[in-house]
């Protein structure tokens, strides 16, 4: 790897503990990914893209920044990609996925916050996220409790938190607030970057974006195949790039990699074999490097083969209808696009127990295993709906952190698990 110190000290990095989390980022994505057989060829790229994930990529945004560009940071997929690509801007996702800065995290929030909204701020505090200091602007969501309280004291800190309100119900003055909302993001995006967005910058972002999403649906669909042809972590890791990588070359490279598995799939190669217990997840979503319950189910010999989560198909599978002919209208798409998003913030949200049901079916899931990280009220509250909607296969519910501390016993209730599913067979 090149040495990319310098860089890191000027964009303000505390370069010791940051030396230290790649360390260990190294040493984990060596024993979780290197060690997996059998992976597609076409993985090089992603292992490239993590080997270089707060090197070259920070190199490139550094870049862009430079050149003007504005450089957009998010939290959530209900933020408009499209609009932050219409000024030519980096749209960004933070660092929220592992277990570091705790302690100064918890000078602000109270110990028992969501692991994702700890790490968000621990990051921050701890001078260990690249992304979060070279945004010229923080994209915040009034979705969950955690999240909206802690954007207040993210913006004391970093002075550049823009919030976007989102409401909790799917009426039709839901709606109207949410286009709103989304029109007002458009004239932040205008003012921030000081270029007014045309029909054909809406036109060109919503293809990029699009194009994204294809790949991603493509790569979905080929888990369905027995054996699948990748296995669910390397799956997760394309999941997870998506919102670091630069989009075009992103979306070539998840193609090259689905044309190669079309080919597995077609000579009946798979990581695993025929037959292993498939399993869905589903819930929180797992920001980089959170591996931990992938690894664990896989381990167990068991293939994750989807993920109802943000991180997985909540994130690609609505595509925007870029049938539109001003303006407005594209602003009406974008906004109805992203309503369709079914995060357990909303109530009633029904149409996410249709989509785990109906992903159990396409995936051929053999069982669901809902993942909610603790002190996720919203996903730990929903786990009771998502296990009645389920009847078909089994269910078992996951609360767990991003420490290491449970490990053993994670394993021996997967593994349990995995037993009672084969049980059935
Ligand atoms: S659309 S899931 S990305 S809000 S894990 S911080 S919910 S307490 S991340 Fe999310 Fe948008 Fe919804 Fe998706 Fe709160 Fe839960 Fe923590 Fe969470």
């Amino acid at each position: 790897m090149k040495d990319y110190t310098k860089m890191w000290e000027n964009i303000g990095l505390n370069l010791d503990a940051h030396a230290g989390l790649l360390g260990v980022l190294t040493d984990a994505y060596k024993s979780i990914y290197l060690s997996q057989k059998n992976r597609p060829k076409a993985m090089e790229y992603f292992d490239f893209v993590i080997s270089e994930v707060h090197g070259q990529r920070i190199e490139e945004i550094y870049e862009a920044k430079k050149n003007k560009r504005k450089i957009v940071g998010t939290f959530c997929v209900y933020v408009p990609e499209e609009l932050v690509l219409a000024v030519d801007g980096v749209c960004v996702g933070l660092c929220a996925g592992a277990e570091v800065g705790s302690a100064e995290a918890e000078r602000f929030i109270p110990r028992n916050t969501c692991a994702l909204i700890k790490a968000f701020m621990g990051f921050k505090l701890a001078g260990l996220c690249p992304y979060v200091e070279l945004t010229d602007l923080i994209v915040g969501e009034t979705t969950c409790d955690g999240k909206k309280k802690a954007y207040e004291i993210f913006n004391e800190i970093t002075k550049k938190v823009y919030v976007m309100e989102l409401p909790n119900m799917k009426s039709e003055e839901d709606r109207k607030l949410w286009l709103g909302e989304v029109k007002k993001f458009k004239n932040k995006m205008e003012a921030l970057s000081g270029r007014k967005i045309t029909l054909d910058d809406l036109k060109k972002a919503a293809s990029i974006v699009n194009g994204k999403r294809k790949a991603l649906q493509r790569l979905s669909r080929l888990r369905a195949a027995d054996p699948s042809p990748i296995s669910g972590l390397d799956a997760l890791l394309v999941n997870q790039i998506v919102f670091y990588d630069d989009p075009l070359r992103f979306t070539e490279m998840t193609n090259k990699l689905c044309d190669e598995l079309e080919e597995r799939v077609r000579q009946g190669i798979g990581v695993a074999e025929k037959g292993s217990t498939r399993i869905l997840i589903s819930g929180s979503p797992m920001a980089i490097p959170n591996w931990k319950l992938h690894s664990i189910i896989e381990g167990s010999g068991a293939v994750v083969v989807g993920e109802e989560s943000c991180v997985g198909e909540r994130n690609h599978r609505n595509l925007l209808d870029e049938n539109f002919s001003s303006i407005d209208e594209a602003l009406e798409k974008i906004a109805s696009r992203y309503l369709g998003i079914n995060c357990a913030c909303f109530t009633p949200n029904d149409e996410r127990m249709d989509d785990i049901k109906s992903l159990v079916k396409s995936l051929h899931a053999q069982g669901v295993i809902h993942y909610s990280i603790q002190f996720c009220t919203p996903y730990m509250m929903e786990a009771y709906k998502a296990e009645k909607a389920v009847t078909d296969v089994p269910f078992m519910r996951i609360e767990t952190d991003y420490s290491m501390e449970d490990l053993g016993q994670l394993k021996n209730r997967v593994e349990a698990f995995i037993e009672v599913i084969k049980g059935r067979a």
